[in-house]
């Protein structure tokens, strides 16, 4: 237990907010959340983790800096989660303005926030392999230069950068997760994986016959959120703050994840997945494939589900969903 600690996380209601606010709240933290305005409610993964009534919502947004200050004099936190951003990679090409606005300029926001607030205060930016984009090393690791492909991994290469740049100028203790995709149930619906495994569950139980699909060749580094929020903290326990590679070391086609999961439940994906262009990117990511040795040895952590474990989980928790409307 660590009493009394208080973190502060944005992009609580997220996939990664939800699994990180529970494994804080596990491990004793008095934990707050900006919580950005919204016409419908926005918690229902807060809920699903069994914590909402454990941990305090402030407004606020990530593109408005006195709404980030404020929140920071109200919850005073040890350790901040820089989770929220637009991070759809599709969407990117669309709101290219609003991604960065969000994705990049919101990074810096929290940063001067903390600058504000409390220097001493322990940082972490949620990075991602899109940096990595058209890739120049076959296995990527902290060293492996750049090269985004969307708006979306050039406002995260920002973000990065920055706090990059905020640790050296000012000595904060802020460090970046380059994180490889992870999803779970409580993945959002237009990520390829939970596409697929919703439409699984939809397909099998009658209310579906087709699954429109963008380049099923495409190959990404897959983990379970669930693994993923723990090298987070991790991170901020260190003494030194510093960048790591967070990955399985294992990549697969979208193709073999669609088999995994239509083969869960006795169907065959080439019975089921059409091919439909209007999914294309303008410019795409083809492989992603980490290299977690770094994390392994300096944070002890590593992934524990496999790809199948993941993906089986994602197609039960949306077979009781499908099957309960
Ligand atoms: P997610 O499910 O899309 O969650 C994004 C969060 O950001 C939501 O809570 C969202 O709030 C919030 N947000 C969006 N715009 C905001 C704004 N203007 N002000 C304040 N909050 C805002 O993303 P995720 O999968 O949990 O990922 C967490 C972070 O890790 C993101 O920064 C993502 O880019 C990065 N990342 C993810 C992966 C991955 O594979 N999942 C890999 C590498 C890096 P609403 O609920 O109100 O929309
Ligand atoms: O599931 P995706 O949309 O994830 P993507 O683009 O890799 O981004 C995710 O992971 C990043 C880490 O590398 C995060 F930073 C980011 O925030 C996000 O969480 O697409 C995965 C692959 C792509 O190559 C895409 O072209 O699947 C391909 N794909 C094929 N058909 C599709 C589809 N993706 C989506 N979303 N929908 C399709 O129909």
């Amino acid at each position: 237990m660590t009493a009394s600690k208080r973190a502060f996380i944005t992009g609580i209601t997220g996939q990664d907010g939800a699994y990180l606010a529970k494994l804080l709240v596990d491990k004793g933290y008095e934990v707050f959340g900006l919580l950005a305005r919204r016409s419908t409610s926005t918690v229902w993964r807060l809920d699903y983790v069994g914590i909402l009534d454990q941990i305090t919502l402030i407004d606020g947004d990530l593109t408005d800096l006195s709404s980030l200050i404020r929140a920071l004099k109200i919850a005073k936190p040890h350790e901040i989660y820089n989770l929220g951003a637009q991070s759809f990679v599709g969407s990117s090409w669309d709101q290219p303005i609003l991604t960065g606005q969000v994705t990049a300029i919101g990074v810096t926001n929290v940063l001067e926030a903390i600058r504000l607030t409390d220097p001493s205060a322990r940082f972490y930016q949620a990075s991602t392999s899109e940096m990595f984009g058209l890739i120049q090393k076959e296995q990527q690791d902290e060293q492996t230069p750049f090269y985004p492909r969307s708006p979306y991994g050039v406002a995260k290469l920002y973000g990065h950068w920055a706090t990059v740049n905020y640790r050296e100028s000012f000595k904060l203790h802020a460090s970046s997760g380059i994180l490889f995709n992870h999803e779970s149930p409580l993945r959002g619906i237009e990520f390829v994986t939970r596409k697929v495994t919703d439409a699984v569950a939809r397909i099998k139980l009658g209310k579906q016959q087709q699954l429109a699909l963008g380049n099923i060749d495409a190959k990404r580094d897959w983990g379970f959120a669930g693994d993923y929020v723990e090298a987070m903290w991790l991170m901020l326990q260190q003494e030194q703050p510093d960048d790591y590679v967070i990955a399985t070391g294992i990549t697969t086609t979208v193709r073999d994840m669609c088999r995994i999961a239509f083969e869960h439940v006795g169907l065959n994906y080439e019975d089921h997945v059409v091919i439909d262009p209007r999914y294309y990117r303008p410019a795409e990511v083809e492989v992603l494939l980490g290299n977690p040795a770094k994390a392994q040895a300096k944070l002890g952590w590593k992934a524990t589900t496999t790809l199948d474990q993941l993906i089986t989980m994602m197609v039960d928790a949306d077979m009781k969903r499908v099957g309960a409307i």
